[in-house]
């Protein structure tokens, strides 16, 4: 079996060898280098070319490197009807847990104000804030949201959820679909946003979005920056509609160092670490797949192209 690693902003060799590792045989080639393409029967990717997929004429199923897939489903010139899967892992869904947490408690013991007094020297207590006051609404309730949700639960959060499809197997009460969106947001102060980018939710966090918020809202964003409507957030901040927020994700990444953000005092930047694909972790699902492959099974994680995730 041969596989391409595809992921030109990501070095190789912890892949190579946590895939080797598990199985010494295996044929790993990284790309541009992965001649002939034709032998390439699997590939693993993150940020490719667009339409450069089209060069391997025997693939059988595309991996990306990660839980996201919206890197993949943008090219509009991918081979027609090749699985497509994504990564889930345990890993994955503790360390955005654990942001999260970090992220809400920062919020809410005021660490944003008190690092920017530390910059001018400035000693001042500030009341503290009640966690009864700062509902947490989640958007995206799959794995990642619900295993957020527990953990802020137990910090003794009151959580909501919100998501696309009506679900009923779910612990948190949740909103569903567009129709029950303003309902969702009227009760929450803190947003979380772990969506998966698609044309629907392209650009949800927008000043309309913001605006039902509880005032003095603050957001998180850990999807995609492609849901965040920029200039909206800056507005927002400006208006006192929201009162912050800590942003992992941005529209182009790496963030423009001429970019608005960076120097915003209510604004917290992380560049796209809140939960990273560790590749030994992830490798024995890689392997499995490699294997259901070739004996034709189901493979594991496989996406939805319909619907994007
Ligand atoms: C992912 C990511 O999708 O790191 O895994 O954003």
């Amino acid at each position: 079996m041969t596989i391409s690693l595809i992921c030109p902003d990501k070095a190789p060799e912890p892949w190579i060898e946590a895939l080797k590792a598990i199985d010494p045989q295996l044929d790993i080639r990284v790309w541009p280098n992965d001649h002939p393409k034709y032998e390439v029967e699997l590939v693993l990717t993150w940020n490719h070319q667009p339409g450069s997929l089209m060069a391997y004429a025997n693939l059988g199923c595309i991996s990306s490197m990660g839980a996201g897939v919206d890197h993949l489903l943008s090219d509009p010139n991918l081979p027609q009807g090749v699985p497509i899967v994504r990564l889930v892992d345990t890993l994955l869904v503790r360390d955005m847990a654990e942001y999260l947490v970090l992220a809400v408690l920062s919020f809410f013991r005021q660490f944003d104000v008190y690092q920017n007094d530390q910059k001018d020297k400035k000693w001042q207590p500030l009341d503290p804030l009640d966690k009864n006051d700062l509902p947490i609404g989640i958007m995206g309730m799959g794995q990642l949201g619900q295993a957020a949700a527990e953990r802020l639960e137990k910090e003794g959060f009151s959580i909501l959820g919100w998501k696309n499809t009506p679900d009923d197997s779910l612990k948190f009460k949740t909103f569903f679909g567009k129709d029950q969106l303003n309902l969702f947001l009227n009760q929450s102060r803190i947003l979380i946003c772990l969506l998966p980018l698609t044309d629907d939710t392209r650009h949800i966090l927008n000043l309309a979005t913001f605006s039902q918020l509880i005032k003095g809202g603050y957001l998180i964003n850990v999807g995609r920056g492609g849901h965040l409507k920029e200039p909206d957030l800056i507005t927002a901040l400006d208006q006192g509609i929201l009162s912050g927020a800590c942003l992992d994700v941005f529209e182009t990444e790496p963030l423009k160092s001429d970019h608005p953000f960076w120097n915003h005092p209510n604004i917290r930047i992380t560049p796209h670490i809140s939960s990273q694909t560790t590749p030994c972790s992830v490798a024995p699902q890689i392997i499995e797949n490699l294997a259901r492959l070739r004996s034709e099974r189901q493979l594991l994680n496989p996406v939805n192209i319909e619907i994007g995730y």
